[in-house]
């Protein structure tokens, strides 16, 4: 409900450094001209999805503040425009800009590039319009760019990235989810060039392989890795950044089909420091491969749906020794039966999310697991065909007082006494229904 005349007053704050309104729609360019001559200290902007504002209000709040040091401007112009481009010349502190969704142009980025030389981030996630040439007049002028995202630039190539890499050697974030025109000649210049890279997001970039991987190895800083759904890298990939990668806490695998037990022996002996990893689909991951990761001391996320190959034994040698598990999604994991959800029950104790559905847990069990995790908060229980109504009511008045967030199947809402519901309500939870 804030609108513009609401900005009237908050212009008159003497010290505000830093104003968040994304998505305020009633919010339009008369608004933002009231910031113009107001919050004289106001370092950071951001008006994403304001969908009433166009360059022009922007203009105006740009050009009364020279003190600017970071805008946040998504989903909200049609098109970053060369007046308003212009005018970010006067920002000498600029160091952020994110404009996810908005139309540029080469010229425009070339502009940037010449005029914006302090910035280190640029957000063009889901930008229409970029292209090589942009990219590259972009990253020869910032050559402090730290952080990068290309989210689905689509017509991305190699090309783009040698100049990346080539102008950009202090970058630490790189953004490339479904570039899936980059392969792994690129990434040799990364690997060879960006050495304080310490997150890479090559989600569904099907041209990274095997050779690729190797290649990235070199980047030994790395922290966070995502490469789901890349499809054609197998554990001799994998193999390489575990071996050379010793700092990678966050690793995403999902659906990368080829990776299976050894790959993972590799991450449980180089990787120790894995905090958060998503094996789901990987579906040649067994009990062995379970065996492995249940080294890995600091594993605190574990997202391993639709593991059909992994039984009882497999996820009680998880329970047993990854003492931090927080977050556990076993969706779909159809082998895994009562024995395998009473070791979680005993010995996960530090488990806060759990998501168990379509899984074979029975009503006895279910109930132990809901009434023995004393820290658990959010349990996702649909599709538990074992379970009965009865079940599934004793186990959430065996949770009760303690979970926050339940999801249950819709079938359940008229099944389920309307007592439980109301007391879970009453002492803070929130019920779901998928
Ligand atoms: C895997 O690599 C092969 C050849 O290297 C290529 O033809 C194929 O498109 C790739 N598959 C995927 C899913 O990317
Ligand atoms: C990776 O793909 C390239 C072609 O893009 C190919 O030359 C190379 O042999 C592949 N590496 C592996 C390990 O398949
Ligand atoms: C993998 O799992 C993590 C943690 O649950 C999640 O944040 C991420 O989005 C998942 N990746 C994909 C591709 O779904
Ligand atoms: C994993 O399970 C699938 C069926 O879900 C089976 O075809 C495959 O052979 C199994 N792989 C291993 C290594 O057991
Ligand atoms: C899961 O439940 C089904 C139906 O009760 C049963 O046939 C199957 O053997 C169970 N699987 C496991 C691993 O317990
Ligand atoms: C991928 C996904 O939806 N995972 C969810 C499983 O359930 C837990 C607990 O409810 C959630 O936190 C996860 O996001």
């Amino acid at each position: 409900m804030i609108t513009s005349e609401s900005l009237r007053s908050i212009a008159s704050l003497l010290n505000l450094e830093v104003l968040v309104m994304v998505g305020c729609s009633l919010v339009d360019d008369a608004g933002l001209q009231y910031l113009e001559n107001g919050c004289p200290l106001l370092k950071a902007i951001d008006v994403s999805r304001c969908n009433c504002i166009s360059s022009s209000g922007l203009i105006s709040l740009v050009s009364g503040h020279e003190d600017l040091v970071q805008i946040g401007a998504g989903y909200c112009l049609s098109e970053l425009s060369a007046p308003l481009v212009h005018c970010l010349k006067n920002l000498k502190q600029l160091s952020v800009i994110r404009i996810d969704g908005v139309r540029v142009s080469d010229f425009i980025l070339q502009t940037i590039g010449k005029n914006c030389k302090s910035i280190v981030e640029f957000g063009l996630s889901k930008c229409v319009g970029v292209t090589n040439m942009g990219i590259m007049h972009l990253v020869s002028g910032c050559d402090s760019l730290k952080i990068l995202d290309l989210t689905c630039c689509r017509s991305i190539t190699d090309a783009a990235i040698y100049t990346i890499a080539d102008s950009c050697p202090d970058l630490v974030c790189l953004r490339l989810e479904s570039c899936d025109m980059v392969t792994e000649n690129c990434i040799y210049h990364l690997g060879s060039s960006c050495l304080l890279l310490e997150e890479l997001d090559l989600t569904d970039c099907s041209g990274i392989n095997d050779t690729a991987l190797k290649y990235l190895s070199g980047c030994s800083e790395l922290l966070r890795l995502k490469l789901g759904l890349c499809t054609n890298i197998s554990d001799i990939g994998l193999s390489h950044i575990a071996n050379n990668c010793p700092k990678i806490a966050e690793l995403d695998l999902y659906r990368c089909v080829y990776i299976g037990d050894d790959g993972l022996a590799a991450l449980a002996s180089g990787c120790r420091k894995l905090m958060k990893l998503n094996v789901s689909y990987c579906n040649r991951i067994t009990d062995k491969g379970m065996e492995y990761l249940s080294h890995l001391g600091e594993l605190s996320e574990l997202e391993m749906r639709g593991l059909s190959n992994v039984t009882s034994i497999g996820i009680k040698a998880v329970a047993l020794s990854c003492k931090r598990l927080a977050d556990l999604d076993l969706k779909h994991c159809d082998k895994i039966d009562d024995s395998g959800f009473w070791a979680l029950a005993f010995y996960s104790q530090n488990l806060r999310q759990i998501n168990l559905s379509n899984c074979n847990v029975s009503d006895v069990v279910l109930c132990l697991l809901m009434g023995n995790l004393k820290r658990l908060q959010d349990a996702k229980l649909v599709h538990l065909f074992k379970v009965t109504v009865k079940g599934v009511e004793l186990a959430l008045r065996a949770c009760c007082g303690r979970i926050k967030k339940v999801k249950l199947h819709s079938s359940l809402r008229f099944l389920i006494s309307p007592e439980i519901l109301e007391t879970l309500q009453a002492r803070g939870c929130k019920v779901r229904w998928d």
